[in-house]
């Protein structure tokens, strides 16, 4: 049997993997409901994932190529990302990420496409914070996590709603790894330590509002309060959410983001990572795993980086 670290990282990836290719088939509802997700669910058909995972696995690889103290080299993980679309852009990506990857390919600095996008406004869309989990594994503390969270981030997306999005998520993935399935997870206490990852941000206020939505919330409530559309401030704390309402059990995490509708794949892709890395790879259902592309490279790469985690 793997070692509990090696079920939690490949928890972590998994969990992305199986959310967002679930998800994917729902993305742009206004909401979902259970009957069509769980015909989806009962599909033979293989589960085919889209930009999200196929970015974070590009993530999950840099971070297995470099070594400490430079776990992210931004000039050429802006390369490996363009890369990535480059070979694959039926995938499904943003309209910004594409625009700044087809320039970095073209030469131009990532810096300058990135600040150059939407108008000179920057991306705020949840592109960042899709792909992060697997800063989670390498970091080595909340704040060394959301430090490489932004650094990965800053890349696509160059307004601070951006990368505060992915250092959420970065932060809500290093706590949920680190905690202890084997006991109820505290939820004040997690949300508290995750509100100072965006400490003196107004996205204080997003996790009050999560704070009040959970174990009562119904997902078509909680999009109605959160928002579940691709920008980062409307649907990494819907994801939160979702992992908060169901932290010992990914598949349920994941079914409540998808039925949320909106940005489904995205945001059942965080849920799913946050959940699944806290539990281990064991809870999600053998069903999705056997059905989900690529499966076997996943797996390798999540082994990778367990070996990078230091002993909780
Ligand atoms: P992005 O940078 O294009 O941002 C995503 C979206 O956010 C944009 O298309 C805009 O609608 C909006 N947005 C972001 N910044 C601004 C701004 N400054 N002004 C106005 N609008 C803005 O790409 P990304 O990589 O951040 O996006 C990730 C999303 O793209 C994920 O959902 C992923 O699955 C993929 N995707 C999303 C949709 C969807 O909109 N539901 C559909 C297909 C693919
Ligand atoms: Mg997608
Ligand atoms: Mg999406
Ligand atoms: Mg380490």
């Amino acid at each position: 049997a793997p070692s509990q670290t090696a079920a939690k990282a490949r928890g972590l990836l998994f969990g992305v993997a199986v959310g967002d290719a679930l998800g994917a088939a729902f993305e742009g509802a206004h909401s979902v409901d259970g009957e069509r997700l769980a015909q989806q669910e009962r599909a033979a058909t293989q589960l085919r994932y889209t930009d999200d995972t196929a970015l974070t696995l590009v993530l999950a690889r840099h971070l297995v190529d470099r070594q400490h103290p430079v776990p992210v080299d931004e000039d050429a993980l802006a390369l490996e990302l363009a890369r990535e679309w480059q070979r694959e852009p039926w995938r499904g990506y943003g309209m910004g990420s594409r625009e700044i990857f087809e320039r970095v390919l073209r030469g131009t600095p990532w810096r300058k496409a990135s600040e150059d996008c939407f108008g000179g406004e920057g991306s705020y869309g949840n592109g960042g914070a899709m792909r992060v989990a697997p800063i989670a594994l390498v970091g080595t503390s909340p704040a060394h996590v959301t430090e490489l969270a932004a650094r990965s981030a800053v890349i696509t997306h160059s307004h601070l709603h951006g990368q505060r999005g992915a250092m959420l998520q970065a932060c809500a993935a290093f706590l949920a790894l680190n905690s202890d399935g084997g006991k109820p997870l505290d939820k004040a206490a997690f949300l508290s330590q995750l509100s100072r990852a965006v400490e003196h941000t107004d996205w204080r206020s997003h996790l009050d509002q999560v704070h009040a939505l959970v174990d009562t919330a119904s997902p078509a409530f909680a999009a109605e309060r959160l928002g579940n559309d691709a920008a980062a401030p409307t649907s990494v704390p819907l994801a939160v959410l979702a992992f908060l309402q169901h932290p010992d059990q990914p598949a349920e995490a994941i079914r409540y983001a998808i039925r949320a509708g909106g940005d489904t794949d995205t945001i059942a892709s965080m849920a799913g990572a946050l959940a699944a890395a806290r539990t281990g790879v064991q809870e999600l259902p053998t069903a999705w795993l056997d059905r989900l592309e690529n499966a076997e490279h996943v797996g390798e790469l999540a082994d990778t980086l367990a070996t990078r985690m230091a002993p909780s």
